[in-house]
C-alpha cells in the first residue's frame, strides 16, 4: 500500500500515535509518506519505505497569518500525484483532515481515500469555538473512513456532530521504545515512613489538564508523608504552576523536567503516576506508565477510564475532587500490596489490550476495508 500520513509533529499523543503507525506500516513492507511542516519528533532516522515531505509555509503577502491548511493541501496534492498514494491518513479532523478532503478533490482522484483518526482536541476545540463545527462535520463526513481512539470519544462525535459516518474505536496502544520493558518484572518500591512517594505527571499543561490540581493534593499530602512530584513537559500552565509552589512554600517538592524525548527513566523512578485532566480522549501518557508498571491515578475524565481500569489497575478517581485523590494516593503509599498488585495488573492490562501487534493490524484492516469500499 502507498499511504501519505499526515499528523502533528511535537510532542503529543496524536503525533506519537501517527508516527509509531507509520513506522509499524514501514517495516511490514508498505510505502508510508509523512507529510507535515517538521519531521514528526519520532521520526528522527533512516528506514526502508519510509519518507518525509516538509510542508513550507510560505508568507503570503496582505494577510497577517500564513494559511498552513493551504500549504498542507497544496502538499499533499504534489505528493499524491508523485508518490502515487493510495490513502492519505489525517490525525485530526480539523486542520489535516479538511486539507486532505481539499487534497483530493483538486486532484480528483476518487480513488485516493481519506482515513481521519480523531484524537479529542476537535471535540474540545468546537466546545471553545463553534464557528469550527461546520468544518469538522464536513472533513468528518467527507473522510471515507473514520477511526476514534476511544469509545468515549466515538460517542462524543456522535453527540456533537451530525454524523453520517461510521465511526470505528482504534485505541491507541504502548509505543515501541516501551517493549523492552514487557518481560522485566514488575517491582514496587518498600517505602519506609522517611522515604519520598514520587509522583510522576507528564503532559503539555493545557488547562485542560488541571495541573493546578496536582498543587492542592501535594499541599496536603506533605502533611501525611514525604513526597516528590516530577513533571514532565511544558506548555501555557507550567509558569503559572512553577509560580503557585513557589508562593506555597512547596517549590522543593517539585521539580519541572520540561519536554523529555524519553520517559521510560522517568517513570521507573516513580511509584505513582497522576493524570488529573478535566478532559482527555484516551490518555497516551497514562498508557506509558502502565507499560512501566506504574499504577496511574487519573481522573474519570473521556477515555481515561477505558484505559486505567478502577479498582483493577488503580484507581479513577471523579475530576477535581481532591479528598478523593488523596485517599487513593494515601491508601497506596501505605499499602505496599495493592501497590504491588496494580502495578501488575496495569502492566498486563497494557501489554494485552494496547500492545501495538493487536492494534496496528487494526488499521490495516480498516485502510483495506476503505480501499474496497466503492
Ligand atoms: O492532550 C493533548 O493536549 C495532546 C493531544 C494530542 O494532540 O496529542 O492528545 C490527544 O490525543 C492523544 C492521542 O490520541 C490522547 O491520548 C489524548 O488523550 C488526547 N488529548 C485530549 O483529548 C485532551
Amino acid at each position: 500500500m502507498k499511504i501519505g500520513i499526515t499528523c502533528y509533529p511535537t510532542y503529543g499523543g496524536s503525533g506519537i500515535v501517527a508516527t509509531e503507525l507509520g513506522i509499524y506500516l514501514a517495516r511490514a513492507g508498505h510505502e508510508v509518506h509523512f507529510i507535515s511542516y517538521a519531521i514528526p519528533f519520532r521520526l528522527n532516522r533512516y528506514q526502508d519505505n519510509l519518507f518525509f515531505h516538509e510542508v513550507e509555509v510560505l508568507d503570503y503577502p496582505v494577510f497577517q497569518y500564513p494559511p498552513y491548511s493551504l500549504a498542507l493541501a497544496s502538499k499533499l496534492v504534489e505528493v499524491a500525484e508523485f508518490a502515487d498514494l493510495e490513502l492519505i491518513h489525517a490525525h485530526y479532523a480539523i486542520p489535516h483532515a479538511t486539507s486532505a478532503c481539499l487534497a483530493k478533490q483538486i486532484l480528483e482522484r476518487d480513488k485516493l481515500r481519506v482515513v481521519t483518526t480523531l484524537h479529542g482536541t476537535d471535540i474540545t476545540l468546537v466546545g471553545q469555538h463553534p464557528s469550527f463545527k461546520r468544518t469538522v462535520q464536513f472533513s468528518i463526513n467527507h473522510s471515507n473512513g473514520v477511526t476514534a481512539v476511544s469509545e468515549y470519544l466515538a460517542r462524543e462525535t456522535y453527540l456533537a456532530f451530525s454524523i453520517e459516518k461510521e465511526i470505528s474505536v482504534i485505541p491507541n496502544f504502548i509505543p515501541t521504545s516501551f517493549l523492552k520493558l514487557q518481560d522485566k518484572p514488575v517491582k514496587v518500591r518498600n517505602l519506609k515512613a522517611n522515604d519520598k512517594l514520587t509522583i510522576c505527571h507528564i503532559s503539555n499543561f493545557r488547562p485542560l489538564k488541571r495541573v493546578k490540581d496536582i498543587v492542592q493534593i501535594v499541599e496536603r499530602l506533605k502533611n501525611r508523608f514525604p513526597v516528590h512530584v516530577l513533571m514532565v513537559g511544558d506548555g501555557p500552565e507550567r509558569s503559572i504552576m512553577e509560580h503557585l509552589v513557589h508562593e506555597k512554600g512547596l517549590a522543593k517538592l517539585f521539580t519541572f523536567l520540561g519536554k523529555q524525548d524519553s520517559v521510560i527513566d522517568i517513570l521507573e523512578k516513580s511509584d505513582l503516576f497522576l493524570l488529573p485532566s478535566g478532559d482527555e480522549s484516551f490518555g497516551l501518557a497514562a498508557l506509558e506508565a502502565m507499560a512501566c508498571g506504574v499504577p496511574c491515578i487519573t481522573s474519570d475524565a473521556g477515555g481515561l477510564p477505558e484505559v486505567n481500569i478502577d479498582g483493577e489497575t488503580s484507581f479513577v478517581v471523579s475530576v477535581g475532587q481532591i479528598d478523593q485523590y488523596i485517599q487513593s494516593i494515601s491508601l497506596l503509599h501505605s499499602d505496599e500490596a495493592l501497590r504491588l498488585q496494580f502495578a501488575k495488573n496495569a502492566k498486563e492490562h497494557a501489554f494485552k489490550n494496547f500492545h501495538p501487534d493487536i492494534i496496528t493490524p487494526q488499521y490495516l484492516a480498516f485502510y483495506q476495508k476503505v480501499l474496497k469500499a466503492e
